[in-house]
């Protein structure tokens, strides 16, 4: 089994936030050669749809139309010492899979000494009954290349083998910069790890809206699973990154260009119609009790997403 023990996210001695590695890792393969073959009603998906990094999964399983292949559930928003847990309300599913209250019982299962963080995104197969993976940038590149059998008619290709290098690497620099970069902004307990990541952070968004002056999409004149992961971020940047993880040098609705990218997606099925700001305000600011200690949840920002663009003149 592809885990190993691990500590939690934390903080370096410096003062920065340092993500957890990832320690469930296994991969699903259309030949089966790694012992979960892409089948389809083997494997369930656990996500939030207040967490940026499940986001893309959601956003992917539903452009691919892998909706009866891959079932899903949804966490409730608000996360305790316990973890995220399975509960009534709006937006949220229970566990039709195994029953779970909470998802630790996932991972407790996969790894009886398993003592990360119980994370979503995460993957369970019905057969052995364990998480796959919750390695969140394989669960998309897996939906888009290893499940093809089962991609609906007309599905895009959202990893083109001539792109890859090119998704690859920028993907990189956003996840460091912008994906990542909002996190160690906001989880940083001192002046200078705050700073650094802050101004690591609008550097990029300054490059990508440059960038997207000349091109509607990241790379290639299409859609591709840099936009994917691209768009789960900015989405949240007004709502939650702004305020609470204190990115606020600029607004997203403040660069022209980025705020028409993401008008642009979110106007578009399965972008705008799997972002729900209620889950992302309230696990945000009812979670991270260090960040608001009085889990008051702000009433705005207004923002209208409907705004027309004008990026098709781009294409
Ligand atoms: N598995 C990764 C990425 C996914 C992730 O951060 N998911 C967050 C939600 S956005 C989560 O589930 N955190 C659970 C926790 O910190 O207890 C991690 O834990 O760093």
């Amino acid at each position: 089994m592809a885990t190993t023990a691990q500590v939690p996210a934390e903080t370096s001695a410096a003062g920065a936030f340092v993500r957890q590695a990832y320690t469930i890792r296994d991969r699903i393969t259309a030949d089966g050669s790694s012992g979960f073959p892409a089948v389809a009603g083997r494997y369930h998906l656990y996500v939030s749809l207040a967490c940026p990094w499940a986001h893309r999964a959601l956003i992917v399983r539903r452009l691919l139309g892998l909706e009866e292949v891959i079932s899903m559930s949804v966490v409730d928003p608000i996360r305790d010492e316990r973890g995220w847990a399975f509960r009534d309300g709006p937006g949220c599913s229970r566990d039709p899979v195994n029953g779970f209250q909470f998802l630790s019982e996932a991972y407790l299962l996969t790894d009886p000494s398993y003592v990360g963080r119980y994370s979503v995104p995460c993957l369970w197969d019905r057969v052995t009954r364990r998480l796959v993976t919750n390695n969140f940038p394989d669960i998309t590149i897996d939906f888009e290349t290893q499940f093809r059998a089962y991609h609906r008619p007309g599905a895009p290709d959202l990893y083109p083998e001539a792109l890859r290098p090119e998704i690859d690497a920028i993907n990189a620099l956003i996840y460091e910069d912008v994906n990542n970069g909002v996190y160690k902004a906001g989880f940083a307990i001192n002046q200078a790890a705050y700073e650094e990541a802050v101004n690591a952070l609008f550097a990029r968004l300054d490059w990508l809206e440059e960038r997207l002056a000349r091109q509607r999409f990241l790379v290639g004149g299409q859609l591709t699973e840099a936009d994917i992961r691209l768009f789960p971020t900015l989405v949240r940047f007004d709502s939650v990154y702004h305020g609470h993880f204190k990115c606020n040098l600029r607004r997203l609705v403040d660069y022209p260009n980025l705020w028409g990218y993401v008008r642009d997606l979110y106007s578009r099925s399965h972008f705008g119609d799997t972002t729900n700001f209620d889950h992302i305000k309230r696990h945000y600011y009812m979670t991270h009790e260090k960040l608001n200690p009085s889990r008051v949840v702000p009433a705005g920002p207004i923002l209208n997403w409907a705004e027309p663009h004008q990026r098709a003149l781009l294409s």
